[in-house]
């Protein structure tokens, strides 16, 4: 059979507008659309060969085990099924070149890899849009890493979720001066999963509804600031919405807090850095490191 093994890589992405509650869980459907910058020099490759008989996940060096191995091991039956064969056994084998703690979306880059390997070891063809699709059942924000550059996740209206995937809106090559720095306050493993804080606020935050409507409205104005390389609209549009994503999961019930001391010492950090004429921004995930954004002249007095 053709192709049964397979290597790709990804990379991870930043959201500047936030993916946050699903109205389709099982589909991994969103309930408004999203916007995000991909980091190119970290990158995860995976290789992905079918048909082994026994089923091996391999993540960082370590076998994956738990829930971890079957959300792979799930993604490759899909692909395996929309292949038209049984998927036979599968071993998988992830590496990253960044620290899986450090709070950077190292799962978006992780299944992004493993869909493109995963077709391409089960022998189908190229295809962005089906990949995207394919991806996000492993981990929503991973559609957003089948693309670099500039990519939209449309949430999409349809029951079966064939119009949510993410598209490419700029390249990278658009807006070369624009820096992405991490800034890791603690690399401690977060109480609360993504997956589990934003299925509670869903349910619980008054706050939601709101948050959908404005996060909606603030995706066509990001695309806008990134066609304008304006790093203050596109840093204050971004910091806006990671307090609003926060301000919801706050709402909820129990609260979800997910920043700690240092989140807003840097917070306060960068509002006098930009009182003193340096454009520094940051954005915020589910979790208590912000990423800044700023661009390649201010990277040092960042
Ligand atoms: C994002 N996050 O847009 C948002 C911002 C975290 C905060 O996507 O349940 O791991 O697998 O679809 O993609 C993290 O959530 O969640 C995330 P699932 P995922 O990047």
């Amino acid at each position: 059979m053709r192709g049964q093994k397979a290597t790709a890589r990804a990379h991870p992405n930043i959201a500047l507008v936030k993916y946050w509650g699903k109205r389709d869980a099982a589909l991994v459907l969103p309930h408004q659309s999203s916007f995000s910058v991909t980091l190119k020099p970290l990158h995860v490759t995976t290789t992905v060969e079918l048909g082994t008989g026994t089923s091996q996940v391999e993540l960082n060096g370590r076998e994956a085990l738990g829930q971890q191995r079957e959300r792979v091991l799930a993604l490759l039956e899909r692909i395996a099924q929309e292949a038209g064969r049984p998927l036979g056994g599968a071993h998988v084998a992830s590496a990253g070149n960044f620290p899986v703690a450090a709070g950077l979306a190292s799962s978006a880059a992780g299944f992004a890899a493993l869909a493109k390997a995963g077709r391409a070891a089960a022998g189908l063809g190229e295809d962005v849009a089906q990949t995207s699709r394919l991806a996000r059942f492993g981990s929503g924000s991973a559609c957003r890493s089948i693309q670099g550059g500039f990519c939209t996740w449309r949430r999409g209206v349809r029951p079966d979720g064939e119009d949510s995937f993410a598209t490419q809106d700029f390249s990278e090559a658009h807006w070369p001066e624009l820096r992405l720095l991490a800034c890791v306050v603690s690399a401690a493993e977060k109480d609360v999963p993504s997956r589990e804080g934003m299925q509670a606020t869903v349910e619980t935050s008054p706050y939601y509804p709101a948050w959908v409507e404005e996060a909606e409205a603030e995706v066509p104005r990001a695309r806008e600031a990134v066609r304008r390389r304006d790093v203050t609209a596109l840093g204050m549009l971004a910091e806006r919405n990671a307090w609003r994503m926060h301000a919801t999961a706050l709402g909820a019930d129990p609260p979800l807090c997910y920043l700690r001391p240092e989140t807003l010492a840097v917070v306060l950090a960068l509002q006098a850095a930009r009182a003193e004429g340096c454009p520094v921004f940051f954005t915020l995930d589910a979790g208590p490191n912000p990423v800044l954004l700023t661009t390649v002249d201010h990277v040092s007095a960042v």
